[in-house]
């Protein structure tokens, strides 16, 4: 008896198993009621006593050692797949998910392509400036409700060290170092002390065009525009410009564009007027070269501004401005095909 269970210790050893079924023969051989050790265990009965502790041993090693066995082969078999389970090798892969961009970094890279390709290149600047490169430089009265606490983000009080409100200082501080011809584009992250709600945010994003150089005129201006629009949101969109007002240009104007919704005819985005405002515009005003060094005699300019979150709205129609600050991915992943 002893060596019949030696004889199966050592088979155990050398079992190779590939397939369930070949699995199954051996579980019925070894572990089964009719199975061998079964035999054996009915076979110990009849042992003499002066053996029974010796063998009984043996016999129960062997019982021990096909059980693991048999529930290795067992996991082997399944973590290989190959347990009669079809495995179909030419299955598309899990798709790999990766992180979007960011809606407003997909706009603002939308629109510095524009300008890139027109020949502008981006510079970029400080988030934290001082007074003269936001407000002074660019000819905001002494007065100025912008430069009020009320309105304006203040880093030291006593000082005037701020959070930039809007771009135009990188192009401040461009025109200081350099002489013209300029022609940048200036993208970046800017700051207001608004009440946060639907449609204002204490921070958000512009992007300002400076072109400064001998002969530029309006004329360019708004051939830059009408390039900018089409490229921008079709090129059926239309144009026109509205007088306004701002500290740095002379004269300044406000662009709409063909609503984009409607093409034109009217519809509740654009109020029934046909028309969306998109951005700021003007001559930089001839102080301004000057407080930068630049001699408005020879040279003039043109300059233009406008919102990354009003142009992302315009083309996607996000209804609340938070939701760009949110990250919430449900959010985030609608614009997983935008670029
Ligand atoms: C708007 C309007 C504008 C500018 C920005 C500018 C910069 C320099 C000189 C003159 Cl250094 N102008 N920038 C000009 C006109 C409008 O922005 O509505 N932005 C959101």
């Amino acid at each position: 008896m002893i060596s019949k269970i030696n004889q199966l210790l050592a088979e155990l050893d050398l079992l190779k198993v590939n397939t369930g079924e070949e699995l199954e023969s051996l579980r019925v051989k070894y572990l089964s009621k009719k199975g061998e050790i079964s035999q054996l265990m009915n076979d110990f009965r009849s042992v003499a006593a002066e053996e029974k502790k010796e063998i009984g041993k043996k016999l129960n090693e062997l019982k021990e050692k096909a059980q693991n066995k048999i529930n290795e082969i067992k996991s082997n078999l399944e973590d290989s797949g190959s347990d009669n389970v079809a495995v179909d090798l030419t299955r598309t892969a899990y798709p790999y998910h990766v992180g979007t961009r960011h809606p407003l970094s997909i706009v603002k890279k939308n629109i510095c392509d524009i300008f890139t390709r027109l020949g502008f290149s981006i510079a970029e600047g400080p988030e934290i400036e001082d007074d003269w490169h936001v407000f002074s430089s660019l000819n905001f009265a002494e007065d100025h409700p912008a430069r009020d606490m009320q309105d304006t983000f203040f880093v030291m009080n006593g000082t005037d060290i701020l959070l930039r409100t809007h771009t135009s200082s990188v192009q401040t501080r461009v025109m200081e170092k350099t002489q013209p011809p300029i022609r940048i584009i200036c993208p970046g992250r800017v700051y207001r002390n608004e009440a946060i709600s639907y449609r204002a945010h204490c921070f958000f994003h512009q992007v300002e065009a400076l072109y400064v150089d001998k002969d530029v005129s309006f004329a360019d201006l708004k051939q830059t525009l009408l390039f900018f629009a089409k490229e921008m949101f079709g090129q059926n969109t239309k144009i026109r410009l509205r007088p306004s007002f701002f500290p740095f240009t002379e004269p300044s104007a406000e662009m709409d564009i063909s609503c984009n919704l409607c093409g034109g005819k009217g519809c509740p985005f654009c109020k029934h007027t046909g028309w969306v405002e998109i951005l700021g515009c003007g001559m930089v005003d001839p102080n301004v070269l000057e407080n930068c060094g630049i001699d408005s005699k020879i040279y003039s300019g043109y300059a233009l501004g406008m919102g990354i979150e009003r142009i992302t709205n315009l083309k996607y129609q996000v209804k609340d401005l938070r939701m760009f600050f949110e990250n919430d991915v449900r959010f985030l992943q609608q614009f997983e095909s935008a670029y």
